[in-house]
């Protein structure tokens, strides 16, 4: 599998109820890297950007207004198939479909206060994490388990 780079928010919510150790814990106990981080408040253009393709759909400019509402977390992760591995910790979008065990399953009980925002794919991670990231705001670094994490042969 490859080693991947995605991008996941926080959202107001997740902020505002006191999640953000919580949800960042999901993702370094399961194995994965963070190599960026910042609070910061989406300027709305920034917003517009990251959810171009949803431009038009009904609950746009609800999702926009939410988003640019108050501080949001910023998270670039990394790890071998994050970008699959990060939506399923993060659970269905669908508040009725997400599972117990996943973060919005376990935190979240409405479609737009949902907790977490993840990239979709290679190519709107990748997208999203310029959008969010200066160049030098990810980071390398080894965490010390990644022998046991990444074992060369199996
Ligand atoms: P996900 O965040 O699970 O990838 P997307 O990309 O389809 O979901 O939608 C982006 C965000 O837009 C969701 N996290 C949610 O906050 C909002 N959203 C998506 N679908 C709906 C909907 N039917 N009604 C209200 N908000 C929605």
């Amino acid at each position: 599998m490859e080693t991947e780079q995605t991008l996941v928010l926080i959202k107001p919510d997740g902020v505002q109820r006191g999640l953000i150790g919580e949800v960042i814990a999901r993702y370094e106990h399961k194995g994965l890297k963070i190599v960026g981080m910042k609070l910061l408040q989406l300027p709305r253009d920034t917003a517009e950007k990251l959810y171009a393709v949803h431009q038009g759909k009904s609950f746009y400019d609800v999702l926009i207004k939410f988003m640019t509402s108050a501080p949001i977390v910023a998270l670039a992760i990394e790890g071998r198939g994050a970008i699959e591995l990060v939506r399923i910790l993060n659970g269905e979008t669908d508040p009725t479909k997400s599972q117990p065990g996943s973060i919005r399953g376990d935190f979240s009980i409405n479609i737009t206060h949902n907790v977490v925002h993840a990239s979709d794919s290679p190519k709107s991670a990748q997208r999203e994490l310029e959008i969010v990231f200066a160049p030098d705001e990810r980071y390398k670094y080894h965490r010390m388990d990644e022998a046991i994490l990444h074992p060369s042969v199996v």
